[in-house]
């Protein structure tokens, strides 16, 4: 495959072309050695949860039980829990990391970090019915942390965050049986509803996958975002660069790979450390230049405007520049490989957490406690690594282009005069004929960026905003979506309504746990309409999805009445019931259902047609 059959994104394209001639393996090298891939695995036929096993499901050859007896609805529906319950568990886990800084700032524990939204702070603190008016920042601090930390395991059977949903989907919860109980309860009964001998009906199996992901999107992933604004910052519109081209040659490069603020939010104050800067400035270098990746390059961009070098698939390639002096990581979305990348040059990988230690990488012990210290060790190996870099394999990729970001539900709400009346307005007056959630990551089933890119262009073409997230909204930035002069690629109306308010007609809402910020916002406009979320004229897609975390995503955004768009099928074809019940049947139970479409042209004539049925029955 040649590099401009891998990507659309230029700066990557010139990256990969270097990548072949030099023999350097990446991500797309390793996707074609893995092929032909195993059909039964492709469908989700195969199951080696027991030691029974493994088995596969071959109906052309007899096989149609696994030792135990599951057929093939029973395995590919087990198979699909475990993997919302994966990505449900992942989003949480990283929530309760942010709600367990929170607590332990209040409680003096954690020194460095500060409560950078006051107001925040207390707004949600009184949502969740916490007294606030005799209590200090930093005791409230301690109520809202414990308090959100005993929604991860209680016994209270209902999640705080939960009433934000109108009443109408809340109802529509509590008919099927989805209404989460807490977090980890979710996760834990799916682990053990997938176990032999538990779980023996596919549709149950679904049912409490919808259940799992709804605790990931309006448990553990919005307490990841509300809690990580109280620390950090309500994220408010801001102008920064995007794409590989973000290293500069003169400056030490450090980037921020992974998702969770708390670290890189400490390598961001102490690489403002003059002492630092001296340091760097003694071996040569004009200063300590940060750059983002993935979703904690998300967090930096949206609060603090710091540069974007990419998404999921730039970040082998931004080793490959050869002026990466260390990539510091905290967890999820990091290739195991990249110390063997990083050995290629002289790139340090700095791992932080001690749930994801990689082999080759060096390894700093990052907890709340002794944050300030080790962010400043580790802004110090970087900067000591600069002498080590070998100018002859400096290799920088073109210009960067320009993005906004910062698009928080409260900017947004800012933006419009402090209401969401105008939103609604030019949502019932079609100038704004929908909305579209367009979130997800990269996979190499779909050429690099191509998927997100077309499906956004070809949706604002046709007067749809898009909100995005994650790798999908990277893409859009550094495809020049994120900027108000893309609204000449927008349908007329949608157009003009970017130009009356100065807005891109793509908003960057954030990283992956964000996708809460697109259920709060789509509360608000069903709450201001009286309906319930699922008769909204919007959608969700995500066109280049590869992780757990997606699935379970795409499952809230279902169970929250979303009718949701995929580009890569899940490994579910094995199971004509369980491919009827998600894209079909669950409409009956939740007024919403999965397509998928690997044409990012064929996706949006589908999110079309459900936008323009939505509109027709609420009669706009
Ligand atoms: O959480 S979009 S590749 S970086 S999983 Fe990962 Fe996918 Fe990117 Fe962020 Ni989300």
């Amino acid at each position: 495959q040649k590099a401009e059959e891998r990507t659309i994104d230029n700066s990557a394209k010139e990256m990969l072309m270097h990548t072949l001639r030099e023999g350097i393996e990446t991500v797309w090298d390793r996707s074609e050695m893995q092929k032909p891939a195993c059909r039964f695995c492709s469908d989700g036929l195969s199951c080696s949860r027991c030691a029974m096993g493994p088995c596969r499901i071959i109906s052309e050859h007899h096989r149609e039980r696994g030792v135990c007896g599951a057929d093939a609805d029973l395995v590919v529906s087990r198979n699909l829990l475990d993997t919302i319950a994966t990505g449900a568990a992942s989003h949480s886990d990283h929530g309760r990391d942010i709600v367990e800084t929170l607590y332990k700032t209040g409680k003096g524990e954690a020194p460095g970090y500060l409560i950078s939204d006051e107001a925040k702070l207390k707004r949600i603190a009184e949502e969740l019915g916490i007294e606030t008016s005799q209590k200090s920042n930093d005791e409230i601090a301690v109520s809202l942390g414990y308090f959100l930390l005993d929604e991860f395991g209680m016994i209270k059977n209902s999640l705080g965050f939960c009433s934000r949903a109108p009443e109408q989907t809340r109802e529509i919860w509590e008919k099927a049986g989805i209404t989460p109980r807490s977090v980890d309860r979710e996760v834990v009964e799916a682990m053990h509803r997938v176990h032999m001998g538990v779980g023996a009906n596919y549709a149950n199996i679904l049912i409490h996958g919808l259940r799992t992901s709804l605790s990931d999107g309006w448990g553990g992933s919005m307490m990841a975002t509300e809690c990580s604004d109280i620390l950090f910052g309500t994220p408010a519109i801001n102008k920064s660069m995007v794409n590989l081209g973000v290293i500069d040659e003169d400056y030490v490069n450090i980037s921020l790979h992974g998702h969770n603020p708390m670290l890189s939010e400490m390598i961001v104050k102490a690489a403002g450390e003059q002492e630092l800067i001296d340091l760097a400035k003694s071996y040569g270098a004009k200063g300590i230049n940060l750059v983002g990746l993935c979703c904690t390059g998300n967090e930096l961009l949206m609060r603090k405007g710091i540069p974007m070098a990419g998404n999921h698939f730039n970040q082998e390639l931004i080793i490959t520049t050869g002026a990466l002096e260390a990539m510091v990581v905290d967890y999820q979305c990091i290739f195991p490989s990249l110390p063997r990348t990083a050995s290629c040059y002289h790139t340090k990988i700095i791992s932080t957490s001690d749930k994801s230690k990689m082999t080759g990488s060096y390894h700093f012990d990052f907890k709340p406690e002794n944050a300030v210290e080790t962010a400043r060790a580790i802004v110090k190996t970087a900067v000591e690594n600069y002498p080590n870099r070998i100018p002859e394999k400096v290799f920088i990729p073109g210009d960067p282009v320009e993005l906004y970001s910062g698009f928080s539900v409260e900017a947004i709400k800012e933006a419009l005069g402090g209401t969401f009346s105008p939103l609604i307005d030019v949502i019932a007056s079609g100038d704004i004929f929908g909305a579209v959630g367009v979130v997800g990551c990269n996979n190499p089933k779909i050429k690099h960026d191509y998927g997100h890119v077309t499906l956004a262009k070809e949706l604002i073409k046709n007067n749809i905003l898009c909100v995005e997230t994650g790798c999908a909204a990277i893409a859009s930035g550094k495809a020049g979506l994120l900027t108000p002069d893309a609204a000449f690629l927008g349908g007329p109306k949608l157009k003009a309504v970017c130009k009356k308010l100065g807005m891109p007609p793509v908003l960057h809402m954030g990283s992956c746990v964000d996708c809460s910020r697109i259920l709060v916002l789509l509360a608000e406009l069903a709450k201001a309409l009286n309906v319930g979320i699922d008769k909204l004229p919007v959608a969700g897609a995500a066109p280049e999805w590869y992780s757990q975390k997606a699935v379970s995503i795409g499952s809230y955004f279902v169970a929250s009445g979303v009718y949701t768009v995929l580009g890569v099928m899940p490994k579910i074809a094995g199971s004509n019931n369980v491919v009827d019940l998600l894209t079909k049947d669950v409409e009956s139970v939740v007024n919403a259902k999965f397509a998928v479409e690997p044409d990012p042209k064929l996706a949006a004539e589908l999110i079309i047609s459900h936008i323009e049925n939505k509109r027709k029955e609420l009669g706009i």
